[in-house]
């Protein structure tokens, strides 16, 4: 499959119907899932799945056992608060 969209094909842009109170149909990581319901808009998971029901993907999840939603990192190493043993 290409990665790249080709005129006349209509695979990554959806529109959403007006009073959806949807204003962005785009997929970035085309995986099938709107950016707007994904819940790892960056990442491609198809299947939604969150291990620790918090929100967020575990594609994406700095704490993909911890429920964070806030994803909160103070020392910015790429493992939540949460979780993260210093
Ligand atoms: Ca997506
Ligand atoms: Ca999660
Ligand atoms: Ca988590
Ligand atoms: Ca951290």
């Amino acid at each position: 499959m290409s990665d790249r969209a080709t005129p006349g094909s209509n695979d990554t842009l959806f529109l959403a119907p007006p009073g959806s109170g949807a204003r962005v149909g785009v997929d970035r990581d085309e995986d099938g899932v709107r950016d707007a319901a994904d819940n790892c808009p960056a990442a491609r998971n198809a299947s939604q799945t969150d291990g620790d029901g918090d929100g967020v993907g575990s594609a994406c999840d700095h704490c993909v056992g911890d429920a964070n939603a806030s994803q909160a990192d103070a020392d910015a190493d790429g493992i939540g608060d949460a979780c993260d043993a210093g």
